[in-house]
């Protein structure tokens, strides 16, 4: 789709990781201001950060179809839409009207649905902006977390945007454990193998999310990484502009 953009707020961009229940408003009101400024069009999803993964992890809820408490899955899906509501709480106050969409609204197993796309075509197309979010799905009686990273991942299939943005609580992809230094480019014919995942991210961490944007930098998308603390460049990134962080090439 011309000019689309896709922004993936962080989990733990938006939320304090090690506190659960506990959302970063200064960060979400910052990058609010931030997404005000960018005139294209634009989907937004956001990841779990100490909402989602915080009940996922207590009931034992994984990416792979299980028979998950039925207490779980509500719990998990309850902190989802209220971690949704604080984050377009905000982007209305800035002014943004944006259009929440459960991700049952519009992605199955395979992707995103004819359906999905038809409805986020529509609602782009009055001039609101569409929201989404990980949270857990159901099929064949079984329930499974689908991460924000792979919507972004199905989004980008269905409708090729021109750039994917994934915001981290840290400038880019580190070139080693010291963390001292990051890639600025990254291509992906490399190996993620050494990335470790968070323990209490029950959707894999950094790793499934390099998994994930490798899928769409082979698409020929461009796919930036970039501090989400920092809204100024993810501006930039958004823009296309020069930015501190990682670009992911193939
Ligand atoms: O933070 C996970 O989404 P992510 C959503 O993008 C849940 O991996 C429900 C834990």
């Amino acid at each position: 789709m011309e000019g689309l953009s896709i922004l993936k707020l962080g989990g733990s961009v938006i939320t304090y990781k090690d506190r659960p229940l506990t959302p970063n408003i200064k960060a979400i009101e910052d990058i609010a201001r931030a997404i005000n400024k960018f005139k294209d069009k634009l989907i937004l999803v956001h990841g779990g950060g100490s909402f989602g993964h915080y009940y996922a992890h207590i009931y034992n809820i994984g990416t792979e179809p299980n028979k998950a408490s039925e207490e779980g899955v509500f719990k998990t899906r309850r902190a989802m839409t209220e971690l949704n509501l604080i984050v377009t709480r905000s982007l209305e106050e800035q002014g943004i009207h944006t259009y929440s969409m459960p991700p049952s609204c519009i992605v199955d197993s395979r992707g995103v649905t004819k359906m999905g796309v038809k409805t986020l075509k529509s609602v782009l197309k009055c001039g609101l902006l569409p929201i989404t979010y990980g949270d857990v799905l159901c099929k064949d009686g079984l329930c499974y977390v689908i991460s924000g990273d792979r919507i972004v991942r199905n989004l980008s299939e269905a409708l090729m945007p021109k750039r994917v943005v994934f915001t981290l609580d840290v400038d880019g992809i580190f070139k080693d454990g010291s963390r001292s230094e990051i890639f600025k480019e990254l291509n992906v014919a490399m190996g993620f193998k050494s990335a470790k995942a968070d323990v209490l991210d029950v959707t894999g961490g950094i790793l499934n999310k390099l998994k994930e944007a490798k899928k769409i930098a082979e698409l020929g998308i461009d796919v930036c990484f970039v501090n989400g603390l920092r809204p100024d460049t993810v501006l930039k990134a958004l823009m296309g502009e020069d930015f501190y962080g990682t670009r992911l090439v193939s």
